[in-house]
């Protein structure tokens, strides 16, 4: 990692390119993908497969839009590695990983519910071990908003139109200053296995009276952004994945956030045992809250 007096580590970059570059491109591509899964959306489009469960979906267009992404990083940068949801795995040799969600959010996508997103990162490390890699530079996109949620490392946390040309000008994000969790309006999700939510359940069970309210958006790439944009004050889930949460992680961080997860060390980055978002006051009472043995009386 390379730093700056006063600026985040910056970590160092293969073959010259920059933070600012990657930047571009994951807002280039998800912002494709984005066009594609709206216009493109077949009329009588059903579930083509299922995974962890029977409520666990994949749509064509999951299919379709990651094989667009994969097409779009391999033309830019063929050396870089791929990781996304749907089975994209590659290698590469550049030290660089894209990790991709090509609809996060896929039942609201099914049910035209229109929280979903395209989420594509560009990560240093492993991105495929729990604390071995961290977002370098990530974008969001909205295809119902026609909007693109972005950051690179220590450029800042930005929303900008899907059409640049549409304006208005890029508007900077920032996380909500709220530090009670009595006030805190929390966003959360839950799992497709029915024995995960059963626990996930017994943890809001003791949460819900210790906070303002909660929302469950459907998508923690959406969630994670509403974090940086101040519209919730917080953010927890258990059980996602690197690409869930790689673009988002780094949105909240550039807006001022922090992404926690369970512990120290390599458990500290966020992930599937646990992640949480918000600002510094507020995020490491929200982690106690979630962790607390589920066995604790409600309102202790
Ligand atoms: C979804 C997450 C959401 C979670 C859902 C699901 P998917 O991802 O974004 O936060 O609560 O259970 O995992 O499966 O739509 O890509």
């Amino acid at each position: 990692m390379t730093s700056t007096p006063g600026q985040p580590e910056l970590p160092r970059l293969p073959d010259g390119v920059t933070v600012e570059e990657l930047e571009g491109l994951c807002v280039r591509f998800a912002t494709e993908a984005a066009r594609f899964i709206r216009d493109e959306r077949p009329d009588r489009m059903g579930v083509a497969a299922t995974k962890s469960s029977e409520t666990d979906v994949v749509t064509v267009m999951d299919q379709r839009s990651e094989e667009l992404l994969h097409r779009l990083i391999q033309q830019a940068r063929p050396d870089d590695g791929i990781l996304g949801e749907e089975g994209a795995d590659v290698s590469g040799t550049s030290g660089l990983t894209w990790v991709v969600d090509p609809i996060d959010g896929t039942v609201n996508y099914l049910y035209e519910v229109p929280a979903y997103a395209v989420s594509v990162a560009v990560v240093v490390g492993d991105a495929r071990s729990q604390g071995g890699w961290a977002p370098v530079a990530g974008a969001v996109a909205d295809p119902s908003l026609r909007l693109v949620h972005h950051a690179g490392r220590g450029t800042g946390a930005w929303t900008s139109p899907e059409e640049p040309a549409d304006g208005p000008a890029p508007a900077r994000l920032a996380v909500s200053a709220e530090d009670r969790l009595a006030r805190t309006l929390l966003a959360t999700g839950f799992g497709y296995d029915p024995q995960v939510r059963a626990r996930q359940a017994e943890v809001l069970l003791r949460v819900l009276p210790r906070v303002r309210d909660i929302r469950r958006i459907g998508s923690a790439a959406l969630d994670l952004v509403r974090v940086a944009q101040g519209s919730v004050d917080a953010y927890a889930e258990t059980g996602l994945n690197a690409w869930d949460l790689a673009a988002g992680w780094l949105v909240v961080e550039e807006a001022g956030g922090v992404v926690l997860g369970v512990g120290e060390g390599a458990r500290s980055a966020p992930g599937k045992a646990l992640t949480v978002a918000a600002g510094p006051a507020l995020a490491p009472q929200v982690r106690a809250l979630f962790m607390a043995p589920v066995a604790a009386p409600v309102g202790d």
